[in-house]
């Protein structure tokens, strides 16, 4: 885990955080109206954004073939295109339902892909930055999805099926089935039950970190670890609209 990212963050400008836009479910069509809300949210940010990072789950589905990427998402991947070639800074966490990337954010977009949670220091303060998925105990809707894209089957079908194919077994899974998004993860467990906010705890007794900064939960929460730390879900996309803002002092959850 790489603990040499530092941002200072200029006076007046924000870092920026957003995870689970879920595009592509339940169709790329029935999803624009939500993409095109998270392009207009990235239009206002970009304005004094020292750095956005994406947590994962941008996509419903994704799988990058050799010369080949899914069709859709045009104005997102334009938009995210722009704000980088201005010289913002994005970075992005792949989630559970888009870890199959493979180079393209970084040779399109140049754009830094994480597959593993990351140490960033933004101004003075530690944060603990990732998607979140397959970290704690729990985490069921997780679980079945993992046991269900890493069995032979599927990426023998991924790698050497036609993409057309793929892409609607990948339809089926993900959206229809239940079996990756898995609707029974988003009711509040409790402080002392909610997964990610035990292992930010079992965390903080290696060393201290102001903030960890987490998606895939779907929920936006804002936990108190102890008098000094605190677990920030950032929601999602789908039901809630909320994003992250850090303004070099304070972690603020709020909603577009
Ligand atoms: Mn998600």
């Amino acid at each position: 885990m790489s603990n040499n990212h530092h941002i200072e963050i200029p006076n007046g400008k924000k870092i920026y955080f957003a995870s689970d836009n879920h595009l592509g479910a339940p169709t790329i069509e029935a999803s624009r109206p939500r993409e095109k809300k998270f392009v207009a949210w990235l239009d206002e940010v970009k304005e004094d954004a020292a750095a956005i990072f994406l947590l994962g789950d941008l996509f419903d589905f994704w799988f990058e073939y050799k010369t080949v990427v899914p069709k859709g998402f045009t104005r997102t991947l334009g938009k995210l295109a722009e704000i980088a070639d201005s010289g913002i800074p994005i970075y992005y966490f792949v989630g559970n339902h888009d870890l199959w990337m493979n180079g393209y954010f970084e040779e399109e977009l140049g754009i830094p892909v994480y597959h593993k949670p990351q140490e960033f220091k933004l101004s003075d303060k530690a944060f603990f930055i990732g998607h979140g998925d397959g970290l704690g105990p729990g985490d069921k809707g997780y679980k079945r999805m993992k046991k269900v894209f890493l069995s032979p089957f599927f990426k023998w079908l991924f790698r050497w099926g036609h993409p057309d194919i793929g892409m609607r077994i990948a339809q089926y899974f993900s959206v229809k089935n239940k079996l990756i998004s898995g609707d029974d993860d988003a009711k509040f467990l409790g402080e002392d039950k909610e997964w990610l906010a035990v292992y930010s705890k079992k965390k903080l007794e290696e060393k201290h970190r102001d903030y960890f900064i987490f998606g895939h939960r779907h929920l936006p929460l804002e936990i108190s670890l102890n008098d000094t730390s605190k677990y920030i879900n950032l929601g999602d996309w789908i039901h809630y609209f909320t994003y992250g803002e850090f303004d070099g002092k304070d972690f603020k959850l709020k909603e577009y």
